[in-house]
């Protein structure tokens, strides 16, 4: 624990990925699961046990940047005061806007949100959880009358019918993946919601491979059928909801049967049964959900829906019985306590809750704050490319990436009279557009609270210095209000005293009706707030048990009960048409985490999916005469996405799987987003990401290449295709061409300087060079017709730790032949190193279970996040023998 004179060698943190928000004992050479936290008692899934590997200064922006040249912080902090006092006199306090991160902390978010709407007094501030959770934050107000998430971690190991609807958990939530694993029993059933089969199917019972955006129909016929089969808890909905029969009316006329359900749906009818006959039977159900849920232009209501059936059960906050909106980043749920959404306040109050406005601003000690809601997150973006928006502050996050149609983002961010970006990189897609940036601390230099998806708050701590000139997002905030002349509201010392404050604004004139109330924690002193064991809200003086919400079946309305809400069956607002046939899924995948600014600086991370891909069905393959494993293009209306494809018959035919991770570092042409439109739910701004339109065709590549070069040097060349992934000593870049290349000319600008080893077939369209320094590997490429004729990279990669390439290696870097050494194949095991050959040639000599492959090469034994993909392994190598 931190505070204490004999400091140990780690520190009780708390992991910055993914809303489980597991505990995490960090050093700056090892992080491990903390045994003591509720979240993830001692487990950690591969991107937390690798988070030591990623505090690298590598790329670290390391002082303030003001248009475009180095500076100090009070030449940046006065900057950006002028611009925001300039805009808000000469265009009014609208013209300033703010966009904040689920990855920020509660005390970051708070002072940011608190200047914003209190002080500037603009209510353009909104949120990268407008992508992620705006959905499941609409559904639970129209529902509940607050954004509360009834259930506990617990609930998903209690429950008997687990439905997981539109998440990956092994992937996106690997600890409570592990958690709902372990927790299997005879008789536990699970169901799996996805248009794709994905590694978390592998613990279904049940895979509902669901035509996408179709989720409503199904629930609604959920509900249907409940009604007609004696499934309702009647007096649950006697006792405690409002609006049953005109939602039953409603789902009715969108979802009369089964067999309509199965249709729009696209499942068979038995498996359509199965699931509401399950729902029925069973008292202890959860239903889990994520992003295809959320992000749809029918979020909100697939969210209702959902609930609905829940409701219309009494199955709400009780053991093992909720529904469960599993949310994406560490501290989604701090930033929407806090009110950092555009259409909320602050401490769960919204504009419109009676007396909220004057109440804010009286605890603030200002005289009035932001007149109402300001845009959302798609609408502010818009007003940015008109020109409305004059000071945009970025922290936290990628918008040139990860919001969609990133051609008109882009365009919008170059518009901008004064973009200023707080980040801890230097050259992220959206850093190349600030006009003024600012070095934030990352993880593990600064200090606060984050909350999880079970509403528990735990700390996160520091346990290195800060890097270069990097400082806390809040105390950079702070500096700012200071300096616009607002002393005495941002009179902060530290992150104890804003969460003390953010504590006291919960419990203020709240009798009750606001949930979020943590005001027992309001009176923490520093050392309590350094040693703050992991809390679930809410905290007020009185002891009661805060696990589970609603447990008494008062809601949060006005009239304490709870509210279904009729559902009209929706489908994706913009469906495929002749000329972009191709149905776009997005998401996640395992080792990577968002736009990869700080997972890819682990190679091991970045070995499992080293290319962005595209994933499709084996017939769509066929009919478009694609090739697996070459490259392809997807090509919507805002732009392309080239990627190598993966076949696979786990996605539906007409529709690919693309991952969101891949930016402008790392690839030419890679951004998921630019396949996917803006169109937004209608009820909570949320973009529809898991719905692009495309059209798909094959790359035709002249030639294949392979580019290593030692780290840091400068890239002179450029290619059609590019793909860079970072090595232990060196940069691997994959690249591919369109038109033919004279490489013998060429080659220095790639190289570096002139090879001292050079091989040409120019009629097998084969070259090979190589460039020493002292002896020592500087540089080598390779180039052929086909990708599998080029060496393996494994190889290639070990000959840069060479002090000395000897004769042998010489000889083989010139070689026709791909030299494949001890090749592992594609990397499944990160935490081992482990790859599918190596598994593939170990069940066939016979090794033929997930224990026995574990003893036999370690592969699956750390964190376990590669399980899925061994046991699928072993069904095809099984098969195929
Ligand atoms: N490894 C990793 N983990 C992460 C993150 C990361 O970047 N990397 N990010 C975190 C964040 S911020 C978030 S929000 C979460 C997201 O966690 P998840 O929501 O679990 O992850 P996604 O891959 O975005 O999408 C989940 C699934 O939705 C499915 N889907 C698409 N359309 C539909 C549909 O119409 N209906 C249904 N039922 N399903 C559909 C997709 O096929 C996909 O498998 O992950 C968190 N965890
Ligand atoms: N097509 C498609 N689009 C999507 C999604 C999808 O599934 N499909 N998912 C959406 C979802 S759910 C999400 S959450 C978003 C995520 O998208 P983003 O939020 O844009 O992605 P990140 O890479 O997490 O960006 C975080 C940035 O903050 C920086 N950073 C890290 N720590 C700190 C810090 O402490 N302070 C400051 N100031 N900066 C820091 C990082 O270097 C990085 O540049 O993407 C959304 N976009
Ligand atoms: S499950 Fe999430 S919070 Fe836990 S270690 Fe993995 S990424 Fe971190
Ligand atoms: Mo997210």
């Amino acid at each position: 624990m931190t505070g204490t004179n004999n400091r140990p060698a780690t520190v009780q943190t708390t992991c910055p990925y993914c809303g489980v928000g597991c505990g995490v004992n960090a050093s700056p050479s090892a992080t491990q699961g903390d045994e003591t936290h509720p979240a993830n008692l001692g487990r950690l899934c591969v991107k937390g046990s690798a988070l030591h590997e990623t505090l690298t200064q590598d790329g670290r922006l390391l002082k303030p940047n003001v248009f475009g040249r180095e500076s100090t912080w009070p030449r940046a902090v006065t900057e950006v005061a002028r611009a925001i006092r300039e805009s808000v006199a000469v265009h009014g306090p609208g013209s300033v806007a703010f966009y904040l991160s689920g990855q920020l902390l509660t005390e970051d978010y708070y002072v940011a949100n608190k200047l914003a709407k209190g002080f500037i007094r603009t209510p353009h501030v909104d949120t990268n959880s407008r992508l992620c959770m705006s959905s499941a934050v609409a559904a639970h107000k129209r529902a509940f009358g607050g954004d509360l998430v009834p259930a506990c971690y617990e609930d998903l190991e209690l429950a008997n019918l687990l439905v997981l609807a539109g998440s990956n958990a092994a992937w996106a939530h690997p600890v409570l993946y592990q958690r709902m694993k372990a927790s299997g029993r005879p008789g536990r059933r699970v169901v799996v919601i996805d248009p794709r089969k994905t590694a978390t199917s592998d613990l279904a019972d049940l895979h509902l491979a669901i035509r996408p955006g179709t989720d409503t129909v199904l629930f609604n016929g959920l509900l249907v059928w409940l009604a007609d089969q004696e499934g309702l808890d009647r007096r649950y909905l006697a006792e405690h909801c409002e609006g049953f029969e005109n939602t039953l009316r409603a789902a009715k006329s969108a979802a009369p049967s089964p067999e309509a359900v199965a249709r729009l749906c696209d499942l068979p009818i038995e498996s359509v049964t199965t699931f509401y006959r399950w729902f029925r039977e069973e008292p202890r159900t959860v239903t889990a959900f994520s992003q295809g849920i959320n992000q749809s232009s029918a979020g909100t209501d697939k969210g209702n829906a959902i609930i609905n059936c829940h409701l219309a059960t009494g199955r709400v906050g009780k053991p093992g019985a909720s529904p469960f909106s599993l949310t994406g980043q560490p501290n989604a749920m701090g930033g929407r306590e806090v009110g950092g959404l555009a259409n909320s306040l602050a401490a769960h109050m919204d504009y419109d809750s009676p007396g909220a406005r004057d109440r804010v601003a009286r605890f603030w000690g200002t005289d009035a704050v932001a007149e109402g809601p300001g845009m959302k997150a798609v609408d502010l973006f818009d007003a940015v490319e008109r020109g409305d928006i004059k000071v945009l502050w970025i922290m936290a996050t990628n918008p040139a990436v990860s919001l969609p149609e990133t051609d008109r983002i882009r365009r919008a961010l170059a518009r901008c009279p004064t973009v200023i970006v707080s980040d801890c990189d230097k050259d992220t897609d959206t850093a190349r557009h600030a006009d003024i940036l600012l070095p934030a601390a990352g993880w593990g230099e600064k200090d606060g609270t984050v909350t999880n998806s079970e509403r528990c708050i735990s700390r996160q701590r520091r346990f290195l210095p800060l890097t270069g000139e990097a400082r806390p997002d809040w105390w950079i905030i702070k500096e700012v209000a200071r300096a616009l002349g607002y002393e005495a509201g941002f009179d902060y010392e530290g992150p104890a005293d804003i969460f003390r404050e953010h504590a006291r604004l919960s419990g203020f004139e709240n009798s009750g009706q606001r949930f979020f109330d943590i005001s027992g924690l309001a009176e923490l002193s520093d050392d309590q707030y350094d040693t703050l064991e992991p809390r679930q809200w809410p905290v007020t003086g009185s002891a009661s048990d805060s696990r589970r919400l609603f447990t008494d079946g008062r809601f949060a309305t006005s009239d304490g009960r709870a509210r279904l809400i009729p559902i009209a069956s929706r489908l994706p607002a913009r469906p495929p048409t002749d000329a972009f046939p191709v149905i776009v899924n997005t998401g996640r995948i395992r080792d990577q985490w968002h736009t990869m600014t700080r997972t890819a600086r682990s190679s091991r991370l970045l070995a499992h999916r080293p290319e962005p891909f595209i994933e499709v069905h084996p017939e769509d393959i066929q009919a478009l005469s694609l090739t697996p494993g070459a490259l392809a293009t997807l090509s919507s209306a805002h732009g392309h996405f080239v990627g190598r494809v993966r076949a696979t018959p786990d996605q539906r035919r007409g529709e690919v799987f693309v991952p969101i991770h891949w930016n402008d570092q790392f690839t030419g042409q890679g951004l998921a987003t630019a396949l996917t439109d803006s169109v937004v739910d209608p009820v909570s701004g949320q973009p529809e990401a898991k719905h692009g339109r495309a059209t798909l065709a094959h790359w035709p590549a002249r030639w294949h290449g392979r580019l290593l070069v030692r780290r840091d040097r400068p890239k002179r060349w450029t290619a059609d295709y590019w793909a860079r992934q970072t090595l232990a000593d060196c940069d691997n870049w994959t690249v591919a061409g369109q038109s033919p290349m004279d490489w013998k000319t060429a080659v220095p600008d790639w190289l570096g300087g002139q090879p001292q080893l050079v091989m040409e077939d120019v009629r097998e369209g084969r070259f090979r060079a190589a460039r020493l320094y002292n002896g020592q590997l500087e540089a080598v490429l390779m180039v052929d017709r086909e990708p599998d004729a080029l060496p393996s990279m494994d190889w290639l990669a070990s000959c840069f730790s060479q002090p000395e390439l000897d004769e042998t290696t010489r000889r083989g870097l010139l070689a026709a032949r791909a030299v494949d050494g001890d090749d592992a194949g594609n990397l499944v095991c990160s935490c081992f190193q482990v790859g599918d050959r190596q598994i593939q040639q170990a069940i066939e000599r016979g090794v033929n279970s997930v224990d026995a492959l574990g003893r036999d090469l370690q592969c699956g034994t750390n964190c376990g996040s590669c399980l899925p993909e061994i046991r699928s392994l072993l069904v095809s190598v099984t098969e195929a023998v």
